[in-house]
């Protein structure tokens, strides 16, 4: 059973900016919430594989085409490093993939929404990388040391990440008008999925005042989401394009752009599973694992032939 003083003296640890490491004590919350949250940074990762993986093969050039899919390796690489972190916290891999599998663990709204053409592959570096650096350049300061260091490895691949949807929305932007107006409509469809992907405004999120206590979490949701949009606003002028948030203004008293209201019933209708795509992407999840059981099979058998002649010898 965990006692007042225990909870106090872990208060002061984090409080003095140290690091909690797998093998210290900490509370059970403290362990069951990062438990959550990694488990669903890490599948939010490996979903988000679908949506880009649906261009690779229509990609407009070879060398677009190898580019999209280094990123898209990389966004699997994040998604080990994660498992393997919440895998420090006493949790195996296979439950946390169960739970995804059967809707139990929740990944990143923003996954559940279809990539229609090309321009959305530029929207999706550009606004869903861009989006997933604020957030995780604020958790490389996160409490628990294996999620930080973690942090700090996948954010110096998602600024490329991040930087080549960019160029894509450049060359778009200033090609012909047609390529122009499919770049505007993927931002028209992508704006504001990407604000969601901060989570609920600060006064409905259920776990940030503890987690932001425990310094799990650096900044609240509302100030991520405003850090983006003040971050997007000159990108997208530099684009000539235009946000589709009629209220978006400067408000020079507040030192930050105001914008528009989220549409907060959508958000959790997708969390919940009745997005555009979330059957369609557990579908493929749970395919992709079904057919690679044979993979596991056999590096399981081959670990086992190795251990078995090490004994023997
Ligand atoms: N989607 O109390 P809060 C990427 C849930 S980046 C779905 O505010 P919390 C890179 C939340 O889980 C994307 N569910 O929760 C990439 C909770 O439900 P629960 C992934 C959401 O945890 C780019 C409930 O609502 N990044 O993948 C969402 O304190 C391109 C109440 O919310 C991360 O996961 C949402 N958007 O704050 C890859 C970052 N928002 O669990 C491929 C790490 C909230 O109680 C291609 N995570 N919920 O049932 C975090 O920073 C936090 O977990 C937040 C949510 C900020 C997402």
């Amino acid at each position: 059973m965990e006692n007042q003083e225990q909870l106090d003296q872990f208060q002061a640890y984090v409080d003095q900016e140290m690091k909690v490491e797998a093998k210290d004590w900490m509370p059970e919350k403290y362990r069951n919430t990062l438990i959550r949250q990694i488990a669903q940074h890490a599948h939010s990762e490996v979903v988000g594989m679908l949506p880009e993986a649906n261009w690779v093969t229509r990609a407009p050039s070879l060398k677009r085409k190898a580019i999209l899919l280094a990123k898209i390796q990389d966004e699997g690489g994040h998604g080990l490093y994660l498992y393997s972190a919440c895998e420090t916290l006493g949790v195996d891999r296979d439950t946390l993939i169960d739970e995804l599998h059967d809707g139990t663990a929740k990944y990143s709204s923003i996954f559940n929404y279809p990539t229609l053409n090309w321009a959305d592959i530029g929207a999706v570096g550009w606004l869903v990388d861009g989006a997933a650096i604020v957030n995780q350049v604020s958790l490389q300061r996160t409490s628990y040391g294996p999620y930080s260091r973690a942090m700090i490895r996948i954010c110096k691949e998602e600024s490329f990440h991040q930087r080549q949807g960019y160029v894509i929305m450049m060359e778009m932007a200033k090609g012909t008008p047609a390529q122009k107006a499919m770049a505007q409509d993927a931002l028209n469809r992508w704006w504001w999925p990407s604000l969601m992907m901060f989570g609920p405004s600060d006064k409905d999120s259920l776990h940030s005042q503890q987690n932001m206590a425990w310094k799990i979490k650096r900044h609240s949701n509302d100030e991520l989401r405003q850090k983006f949009v003040d971050m997007t606003v000159p990108q997208t002028e530099y684009l000539g394009l235009t946000l589709p948030d009629p209220d978006l203004k400067w408000n020079a008293e507040r030192g930050h752009y105001d914008f528009g209201e989220i549409n907060w019933d959508e958000f959790w209708q997708v969390v919940r599973g009745n997005g555009k795509c979330n059957k369609e992407r557990i579908a493929a999840r749970q395919k992709a694992h079904d057919e690679g059981a044979w993979v596991r099979e056999a590096a399981l058998a081959y670990a086992a032939k190795k251990r078995n002649k090490k004994g023997a010898a």
